[in-house]
This record gives C-alpha cells, structure tokens and sequence, in this order.
C-alpha cells in the first residue's frame, strides 16, 4: 500500500481545488468526515436540523427540490447556519443535460442553486459539455463540482469502463470538478476528494435498492473521504447522538487508515 496522506496535507496541495482545500481544513479541524444528507421536506425543520448537528459534520448535502414549502429565503439562511457551524452546502441536483440546459437549471429557476450551494454534482453521461455548463456559472463564484462515478443503488450502471470514463472527464476539468461521488477511493490523486453515500452502522438496504456499508468499510477499507448518511441519522431516536456516532466511526475509521 501507498502511505496515506492526512486532510491537512492533502488541503496544502498546490492544484487543489481551493473549495476542496476549504473542505479537507474543516474536516481536520472539526474531526468530521461527515455529511449529513438532509432529506426532509420541510423548510423549517431543514433549517433546525442544519443548527442542532451543524457542529458535527464538515458538509450538509441537501435536496431541495423535496421541501414542500421552498420560498427563496432558504438559500440565504442555509448559508448563515453553514457560516456559524463552519460547514459546507452540497445540493445533491444531479445535472445530467447538455450544457446549455444545466447552466440555467444552475442557475436560474426556483432554486438558483449557484447562489448558495458551495457543491453540486453532475452525471458523466451527456459527455464533458454538462461540466463545462455547470462551471460557466459555477466557477466565477468559487463553486466546486463532484461527478457520480458510482452508485450506491443495486443494478447501478455507472461501473468499470464508466467509472474510468468519469475519472478521466474530472482529471480533464479539474479546475471545477473537486472530486467524486462513489463507492470507494477509485483515483490516487490526493486532490480529488471521494464522497461515499449508502452509508449505515445498523441496516443492510431500505427495500427500495438503496446498499449500506459501516463508515469503517467505507473510510478505512475502501479509502473514501467522506461518509454520507440520511436515515442513519434522520430515523434516529436522538439524532444529534446518532450524528456523534456516525462522526466518531468516520472519524476513526481515517485515522486507523493513516496508521496503516
Ligand atoms: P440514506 O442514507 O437515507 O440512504 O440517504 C442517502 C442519500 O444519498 C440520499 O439523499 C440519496 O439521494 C443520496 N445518494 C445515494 O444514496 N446513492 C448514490 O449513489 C448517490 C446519492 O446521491
């Protein structure tokens, strides 16, 4: 195995995305590779659940197009709460269309993404135009883009062949793509950073397709940066504990690999 190198290193890299150096700083600092995935469809309780376990986690990814209640406000106030607990906002979106039609979804809308959401994410399947949209709006505003390389869904198709493709698109565009959404560490670039969701201590799937793996598989085995967990957390009886405990076992899980 190759030696292992820390947050902090990896965030003095001299071509790291300066979002991706932001990150891997905060990780170090708060002792989180956490991301809560905050899937629930109230603006109100969102906005509650950004406060009550902002000091856990280094990311909040959202879902916005879930609440039922959006007012243009939300962006605003999701910013003020990543500001106070010093994390960052990923809106899970998904781009997966041509350029053109992603840089206004990016941009314009309900939603005008861009304006708050420190990360977004697109599918590699319509090709590199679909990142060269995104980072049009994006990168002015010090954005930061992950590509899906792999899924944590059974039957999932973005696999092998796929996976490299993707790989090799983000290496091409890396002054906008920070890193990946995927099972595992699948590039040795330290720059890149490696999102895991699918993550669960307790449940093996939801019956719906979803897989999980234990933080300490997806951190420490697999060589991923970040754990992303819903339910784990949201269904608890005491999420804020949950998101302790889901910070701990992360959190450990990166340290037992760089003693490796
Ligand atoms: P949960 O931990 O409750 O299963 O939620 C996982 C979250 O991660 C969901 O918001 C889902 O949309 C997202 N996700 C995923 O589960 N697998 C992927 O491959 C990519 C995702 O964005």
């Amino acid at each position: 195995e190759h030696t292992e190198m820390s947050y902090a290193k990896r965030a003095k890299l001299p071509k790291i995305h300066p979002l991706a150096s932001k990150l891997m700083n905060i990780m170090e600092e708060k002792q989180s590779n956490l991301c809560v995935s905050a899937d629930v469809t109230s603006s109100e309780e969102l906005l509650e659940l950004a406060d009550s376990l902002g000091s856990k986690i280094c990311l909040l990814k959202t879902h916005v197009d879930i609440l039922k209640d959006y007012t243009s406000e939300i962006g605003q106030k999701l910013q003020a709460v990543a500001e106070k607990h010093n994390f960052l906002i990923f809106e899970d979106r998904k781009f997966a269309d041509i350029g053109n039609t992603v840089k206004h979804q990016y941009e314009g809308g309900l939603y005008q993404i861009s304006s708050w959401s420190h990360i977004v994410n697109a599918h590699a399947v319509p090709g590199p135009g679909v990142v060269k949209g995104l980072n049009a709006v994006g990168r002015p505003l010090g954005r930061g883009c992950l590509l899906i390389a792999q899924m944590s869904s059974q039957g999932s198709l973005a696999t092998g062949e796929y996976t490299q493709a993707t790989l090799r698109m983000a290496e091409e565009h890396s002054d906008f793509v920070m890193g990946f959404i995927c099972g595992g560490k699948i590039t040795m670039r330290p720059e890149f950073i490696h999102m895991t969701p699918g993550v669960q201590l307790q449940t093996p799937g939801d019956g719906l397709g979803q897989q999980y793996s234990t933080p300490e598989e997806v951190i420490k085995n697999k060589g991923s940066d970040v754990i992303i967990v819903g339910r784990g957390i949201l269904e608890a009886p005491d999420r804020l504990k949950a998101a302790e405990a889901y910070r701990k076992s992360g959190w450990d899980g990166y340290t037992q690999r760089l003693a490796l």
